[in-house]
């Protein structure tokens, strides 16, 4: 029996202000493994829509997100790339996925309380079904793989329990049907034959989780009212080396070791940016610049973030004059992206028993 081919797919929304925290911690790590097994890299602008937009802005933003995988090195000879909304099995596979997600699985998810706020009652119901469509993106290609921030680790966990449950409801069906790929590890949970894989997480590297540069215990983030609060990917080098410069820290030096930057969340994150984006540890970062202040450590991180963000920035102005390029790879990604979402919803509608007419 046939095994789940290794394959990855991760997406980032189109919400405006792309940042280095969206940078270190996914999109930057999506580009080596296109050399290691196929790769999927959407553009989940039906989940940007769960708050309230502009359509021109999502139009415009949609093209920045595909601006920064190409300037971030992903190449579309090698992995697709494209726009959630032109491939319509997400959607479909999204509402199955509604069906068997459970309320109080979904009721659990922190992004959703801390999204919708005090408001919830006023919050859309997309937004508190947003995990069953990350689900359906994932599950669309049965891709085994996801490079994520830390931040999706719970929306990771649901779509395994997701897949699970699928595979538990309709075990039989998908063996009756000859549509199983052997369980790589069958327990009394889980029946021998799967029809989704159970799809690994890759949460890893020294910048899963960048903080706010204004609150070392906030994350950084699209949508934090304060600029000053996270590099942009479209900032220019002035604007990075002033936001580095007012990064909120504490009055003293950093200390040698790591366990000395415990109690120090935004110093823990300067030093954890300037590791990720020189590709050192923090042990090593804190070898050099230990017992240094921050007169000295800032100014340095700086200069690195200017050297390593602005090709890019200059790269991802110069794809953005060319929208019809940029329309063109999303089109065409679309069009292979669709190429292995069709079958595997033809399959599923098999599975729950919808009668096809034609
Ligand atoms: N601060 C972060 N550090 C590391 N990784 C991060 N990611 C987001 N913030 C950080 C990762 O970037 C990818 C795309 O994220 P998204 O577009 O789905 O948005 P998000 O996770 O909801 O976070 P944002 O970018 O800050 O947006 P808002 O303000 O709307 O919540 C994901 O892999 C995410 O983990």
């Amino acid at each position: 029996m046939s095994q789940f081919q290794p394959r990855v797919f991760s997406g980032v929304q189109p919400t405006g202000n792309l940042h280095l925290g969206n940078y270190l911690g996914a999109i930057s790590r999506f580009v080596p493994l296109q050399d290691e097994m196929p790769t999927i890299y959407c553009v989940v602008d039906l989940h940007a829509i769960t708050v309230k937009h502009d359509p021109a802005v999502l139009t415009a933003n949609t093209r920045e997100v595909t601006a920064a995988y190409l300037a971030a090195g992903i190449d579309p000879g090698k992995a697709i790339i494209f726009n959630q909304s032109q491939v319509r099995e997400h959607a479909e596979l999204a509402w199955i996925f509604n069906c068997i997600a459970r309320m109080g699985w979904l009721s659990r998810m922190t992004q959703f309380k801390e999204k919708a706020g005090k408001n919830r009652e006023n919050a859309s119901v997309g937004l508190f079904a947003y995990p069953t469509l990350m689900a359906a993106d994932i599950l669309a290609y049965r891709a085994t793989h996801v490079p994520v921030g830390d931040d999706q680790k719970q929306h990771l966990e649901l779509t395994r329990d997701i897949a699970q449950k699928f595979n538990n409801d309709f075990a039989d069906r998908v063996k009756e049907l000859g549509l199983g790929v052997a369980n790589p590890a069958p327990s009394p949970e889980l029946p021998d034959e799967l029809f989704f894989p159970l799809t690994e997480p890759m949460i890893a590297g020294p910048a899963t989780r960048i903080m706010s540069l204004r609150d070392g215990t906030k994350k950084m983030s699209k949508s934090d009212a304060s600029d000053l609060s996270r590099i942009n990917l479209r900032d220019s080098a002035d604007e990075i080396a002033k936001k580095i410069r007012k990064a909120k820290t504490d009055p003293e030096p950093l200390s040698s070791e790591l366990d000395g930057l415990s109690e120090r969340p935004e110093a823990l994150n300067l030093v954890g940016i300037y590791a990720a984006l020189s590709g050192r540890t923090k042990e090593e970062v804190l070898s050099e610049y230990g017992g240094q202040p921050f007169s000295v450590f800032k100014p340095a991180l700086a200069d690195l973030a200017v050297d390593k963000l602005a090709p890019m920035t200059d790269e991802m102005n110069r794809l953005l004059a060319d929208e019809t390029h940029i329309d063109g790879i999303l089109r065409e990604g679309a069009g292979r992206a669709s190429e292995i979402a069709a079958p595997v919803l033809r399959d599923v509608r098999r599975i729950m028993g919808f009668l096809e007419g034609r």
